[in-house]
């Protein structure tokens, strides 16, 4: 029995559903999801066994011009994303037209290796529009397979599941045949709570977050769990923690109910917040943080 493997990284510009599209494709709820713009920050792996195939996802950041140092990393995601690729799947949605960033379009047009273009979010259109938007994408991305899906509702994502295993290389297994993803647990508890922080708070408070769990400690019955919030300046602590920390207690609530679910075991959340000023443009914090090596 020959077997099928290999990387098929999700790319496409910021909020089209890359991270629903991985989920759904897993079978697990590896990648937080908002409707804000830069929710996902690292490249995350999300791996599918089968008997004779793995395929190895990455859902990536959102293709944007970095801004500042965090961005530039998460431009450094997708870029790897484009290296290691064995397919790539570009996902816009319908409305929208070709990538800004011209280099990063040129690689998809240009690639060697097969590209699936996923239009998305078709729940939301008209007939008319998605097949007026079928040969516009046909003829801006000719090297590629394009279909029409909604990620949200699942609606044909079987089918391009099994067009991956149609384009896998014939390769052994990347990772044991029993793991999920490359990140460890702590990391799924960081990413649940900016994804209330995400959810709950205004401008540029999510921006300036990052989380740190700092103690992660499994018993029988249940899992403690300490974690800290960090913000870049003083005034933003006050906003996080809310009138009498009414603000913070409903962000530590609802992740702690989401992280039962996902561990399948109970959860206790201690949250905290410290300032970490500038993390954002400091390497040795980013390093700290897994943006860089
Ligand atoms: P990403 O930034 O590309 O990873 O996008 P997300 O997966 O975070 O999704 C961004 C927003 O689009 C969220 O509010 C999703 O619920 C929504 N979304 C994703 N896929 C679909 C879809 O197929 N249909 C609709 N209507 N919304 C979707
Ligand atoms: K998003
Ligand atoms: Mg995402």
């Amino acid at each position: 029995m020959t077997h099928k493997a290999g990387f098929v990284n999700i790319i496409g510009n910021p909020n089209v559903g890359k991270s629903t599209l991985m989920n759904a494709l897993v079978g697990e709820k590896l990648s937080i999801i908002t409707s804000k713009a830069q929710t996902t920050r690292h490249r995350i792996l999300g791996i599918v066994n089968g008997e004779d195939y793995q395929i190895v996802f990455s859902d990536t950041p959102g293709i944007i011009k970095p801004a500042y140092e965090l961005q530039e990393s998460m431009m450094d995601f997708v870029k790897s994303a484009f290296e290691d690729a064995d397919v790539l799947i570009y996902m816009v949605e319908v409305g929208e037209t070709v990538l800004k960033d011209e280099a990063f379009f040129n690689k998809i047009i240009q690639s060697k290796i097969p590209v699936i273009l996923l239009l998305n979010k078709i729940d939301k259109s008209s007939q008319e529009e998605v097949e007026a938007k079928i040969e516009y994408w046909k003829k801006k991305v000719p090297n590629s397979f394009v279909y029409v899906i909604s990620a949200l509702e699942k609606f044909n994502v079987d089918t391009v599941f099994y067009k991956i295993i149609e384009l896998l290389p014939d390769a052994p297994p990347f990772y044991p045949k029993d793991q999920l993803t490359d990140k460890p647990e702590r990391f799924f508890v960081n990413e649940k709570i900016r994804e209330k922080i995400l959810q709950h708070y205004k401008k540029e408070i999510p921006y300036s977050v990052e989380v740190e769990t700092e103690s992660f400690v499994e018993e029988d019955n249940i899992i403690k769990i300490r974690s800290v919030i960090m913000v870049e300046r003083d005034t933003q602590k006050g906003i996080i923690i809310g009138h009498k920390g009414s603000a913070i207690k409903r962000v530590g609530t609802e992740a702690r109910k989401d992280l039962q679910q996902f561990f399948d075991k109970k959860v206790f959340l201690d949250l905290y917040v410290k300032i970490n000023k500038n993390w954002r443009s400091n390497d040795r914090q980013l390093k700290r943080f897994g943006y860089k090596d």
